[in-house]
C-alpha cells in the first residue's frame, strides 16, 4: 500500500480470516487503515460524480491522461494542442483547457501556457495522484466555456491514479516503448480502468528490444475494450488518428 496517499489494495481483506489470535492487535490496525482508505475513495467518488455532472451539463469533454513519469504526456498534449488549434484543421477548433498535476514545479503548465492555452497547475507535494477535489478547485479557476475540451495531466505514476476517479469522460493511459512491452501485465489496474491506450515513442522502437505489437497485445489482454493508438509525439506519426478520434468524441467540436 502507498503510505502517502492511502490508496491500497482492497484484497487485504481476504487475509483477515486466517490470522491467529496473536495477530489480533496488528489485525485491528489493518482494519482501521482499510476503513480509512475506503472513506477516502468513497469521498473522492462522490466529488468525481459532481465534476462529471458539471462537465456533462456544460458539454465539456474531459480526459484524464495517466502514465509513468517521462512517457510523454506533456509532449503529447503540446502536439495535440498545436494540431487542434492550428490551421491544419478545417472545422472551427474547440476551446482547450489544461490542468497539470505534478508533485513540484510549474514546468508543464509553463509549456502549455507558451501555446496560449489556459492552464492551471496543481502541485500535490507528497501526493502521488490527482483527486477529484483538486480538479474541482482547478476548474473553478479555469472556468472553461461550454463545449470545450479539458485535458487533465495526472501526476506521473502508473499505480495510484488508477484508483481515483476525477469525473472525466475518458481515461487515457500512455505507455512509451522505452518502458518495455510487459508493463500492462505488471501494472494491470491502470490499463483495466482506461478507455484509451496511447503507445508513445514508436520512433524509438527500432533502437529498443521492445516489441510494440507485444506491448499492444498485452494491453488488450488486460482490457480488450481499450482503443489503442500508436504514436510518436515528437515525430508526429499517428497523431492524425489520435486527433481525429478526439474531435469525433467531442460532440461540440463538429
Ligand atoms: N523520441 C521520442 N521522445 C519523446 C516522445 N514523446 C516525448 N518524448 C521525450 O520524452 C521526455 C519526457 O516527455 P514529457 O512529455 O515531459 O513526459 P511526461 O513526464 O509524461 O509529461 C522528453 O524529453 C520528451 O521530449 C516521442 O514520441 N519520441
Ligand atoms: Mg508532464
Amino acid at each position: 500500500m502507498c503510505g502517502t496517499c492511502g490508496c491500497g489494495e482492497h484484497h487485504h481483506h481476504e487475509h483477515d480470516h486466517d490470522h491467529g489470535h496473536e495477530h489480533h492487535h496488528h489485525h485491528h490496525d489493518e482494519g482501521k487503515v482499510i476503513t480509512l482508505e475506503q472513506d477516502i475513495l468513497q469521498r473522492n467518488n462522490l466529488l468525481a460524480e459532481r465534476n462529471r455532472g458539471y462537465f456533462e451539463a456544460k458539454e465539456i469533454f474531459c480526459l484524464n491522461l495517466m502514465s509513468s513519469p517521462g512517457s510523454g504526456k506533456t509532449t503529447l498534449l503540446e502536439e495535440t494542442v498545436r494540431r487542434l488549434v492550428g490551421a491544419v484543421r478545417e472545422q472551427p477548433s474547440p476551446k482547450i483547457y489544461v490542468i497539470e498535476g505534478d508533485q513540484q514545479t510549474s514546468n508543464d503548465a509553463d509549456r502549455i501556457a507558451a501555446l496560449d492555452i489556459p492552464v492551471f497547475q496543481v502541485n500535490t507535494g507528497t501526493g502521488c495522484h490527482l483527486e477529484a477535489d483538486m480538479v474541482n478547485h482547478a476548474v473553478k479557476h479555469l472556468s472553461p466555456e461550454n463545449g470545450s475540451i479539458l485535458f487533465v495531466e495526472n501526476v506521473g505514476n502508473l499505480v495510484c491514479p488508477a484508483m481515483f476517479d476525477l469525473g472525466e469522460a475518458k481515461k487515457v493511459v500512455i505507455v512509451s516503448t522505452t518502458e518495455g512491452d510487459d508493463k500492462p501485465l505488471k501494472y494491470p489496474h491502470i490499463f483495466a480502468e482506461a478507455d484509451i491506450c496511447v503507445i508513445n515513442k514508436i520512433d524509438l522502437a527500432p533502437y529498443l528490444d521492445t516489441n510494440v505489437e507485444a506491448l499492444k497485445n498485452n494491453a488488450l489482454k488486460v482490457n480488450h475494450h481499450l482503443k489503442v493508438f500508436e504514436v510518436s509525439a515528437t515525430k508526429g506519426t499517428g497523431m492524425d488518428a489520435w486527433c481525429d478520434w478526439l474531435v469525433s468524441e467531442c460532440t461540440k467540436c463538429k
